[in-house]
């Protein structure tokens, strides 16, 4: 904890839904899914219109399909137009501070102090972060953003969480606890659904709660480190600096079990829920692994690691829980498991197209359509399969647009773009020679001779 609010979190809203909303602009005020479209894809995020209706990130989209009402667009995602988006939101915050460490694709850390010229009292920041949410908005061309600023990072963060979307808290040196202490204490980091349930056994429900007990019992409750870590979050103890440019190497997670688990069916589960929370961060951070881990540590606090590569890399929380699930089945839990860990690594960055691409027939992820090179048996997809649900497209005559449907030998464009009214849909033929796939659209107007401001 530090004596001023000289951290700021930032995080945009609906990130990808946003982007979407701006270069479609027949889809502004509409709920829009992105994610997997296909049989068994599952849901990157969800317009703030879309989730009134119940659609959340990591849900199946057949799920989404159901809640959400006619007319809302599924598209899969576009990472270019993502990417391009988040390097003008970061390159703004470099403007603040030499001292930004971006957490994923739409979330970053800023240490204020490190540029030596904020003024850092309450009301300055507070202004600041106004401003910065200004900026943004013009700069992305209207994805908004909810800032967080407080003495630590985990301040900062909270802060981000409270007002979303579209927030701004700054908590004042001082207050920390305040904020702190009616949270669920799931809104710590840290804290999954093992450790959840076994803090609301023993009535622990708010990190105010978490605060009231002593040391050597959250020590006794959740074992030696994570007791340790808990206390100091829920006394705003909190110090961790902000590292600018963190290469991610690996994505991880893992969780101590207070009592030895040996019943395979219950580790599966745990398993499964690592997964989950892995699958989401590669998702957020735009990024795919090729080699799965499982970390595993023994009654007798043996610790080992196995792992498997694949051929193609993966995000599917699916493919890495049967992975891990497998190497648990081969490691064998005998004798009690104290910890277990699941991790992703080998890890590439998508370039662009459909980072959600998927066969309709429930293939698996990896379907060959991503690498025709190392597949050359699998026949061309028929022309309609080239085109997916949100792809920016260019037709000779008609302009630029992008597609809302496909089948049947069809595919239905609607052309317009950010900075069009809504346009007009059009069916064409899926083999229409005039029909070509297009980078992302500009969203800023060219600046042409006008008059100098
Ligand atoms: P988030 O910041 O978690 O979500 P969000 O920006 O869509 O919504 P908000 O912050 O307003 O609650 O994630 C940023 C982007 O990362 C999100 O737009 C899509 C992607 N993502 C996934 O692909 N899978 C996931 O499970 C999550 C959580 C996010
Ligand atoms: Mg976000």
């Amino acid at each position: 904890m530090r004596r001023e609010a000289s951290i700021l979190h930032l995080d945009l809203d609906a990130f990808f839904a946003a982007v979407e909303q701006r270069d479609k602009p027949s889809l502004r005020g509409r709920p829009v899914v992105v994610g997997g479209v296909g049989g068994r894809g599952v849901v990157a995020t969800a317009s703030y219109e879309a989730r009134a209706y119940g659609a959340r990130s990591a849900m199946s989209t057949a799920e989404a399909r159901r809640r959400c009402p006619p007319g809302t667009a599924f598209l899969g995602g576009r990472f270019a137009a993502y990417r391009r988006t988040s390097d003008v939101v970061m390159g703004l915050l470099r403007g603040l501070s030499p001292l930004v460490e971006p957490v994923s694709i739409d979330e970053a850390y800023v240490d204020l102090a490190a540029s030596g010229e904020h003024d850092l009292s309450v009301d300055a920041v507070t202004e600041l972060g106004r401003s910065l949410k200004e900026r943004i908005a013009a700069a992305t061309g209207g994805v908004t953003g909810s800032v967080g600023i407080g003495s630590s990072k985990l301040m900062a963060k909270l802060g981000s969480e409270l007002d979303k979307p579209d927030g701004l808290v700054v908590v004042p040196p001082g207050r920390e606890l305040d904020v702190l202490h009616p949270l669920p204490v799931t809104s710590l980091g840290g804290v999954g659904p093992a450790t959840a349930e076994r803090l609301h056994q023993v009535g622990v429900k708010t990190v105010g709660d978490l605060a009231a007990r002593s040391l050597p019992d959250l020590v006794a409750l959740v074992g030696k480190a994570h007791g340790a870590g808990l206390h100091a979050l829920a006394r705003a103890e909190d110090d961790r600096a902000v590292v600018p440019d963190r290469e991610v190497k690996s994505v991880s997670h893992e969780e101590t079990f207070e009592r030895d688990l040996t019943d395979l069916a219950v580790l599966g589960r745990e398993i499964d829920s690592m997964a989950t929370r892995v699958g989401a961060r590669l998702h957020k951070g735009g990024i795919s692994g090729r080699t799965v881990t499982l970390k595993l540590r023994r009654y007798d606090f043996t610790t080992l690691t196995r792992s498997q590569t694949l051929p193609q890399p993966t995000d599917d929380p699916r493919q890495i829980a049967a992975i891990a699930r497998r190497l648990l089945q081969e490691a064998g839990a005998g004798g009690g498991l104290r910890l277990l860990g699941v991790g992703v690594s080998g890890l590439s960055v998508y370039a662009q197209g459909d980072l959600f691409a998927e066969e309709d027939d429930g293939a698996p992820v990896t379907a060959a359509e991503d690498t025709p090179a190392e597949a050359p048996e699998e026949p061309p997809p028929p022309p309609d399969k080239r085109w997916w649900p949100g792809q920016d497209v260019r037709h000779d005559e008609l302009g630029a647009g992008w597609v809302w449907g496909r089948g049947l030998g069809r595919v239905t464009v609607r052309f317009e773009g950010p900075l069009t009214a809504p346009g007009p849909v059009r069916t064409l033929a899926a083999d229409d020679p005039a029909l070509h796939p297009a980078d992302p659209p500009d969203w800023q107007a060219p600046s042409g001779p006008g008059p100098v401001s």
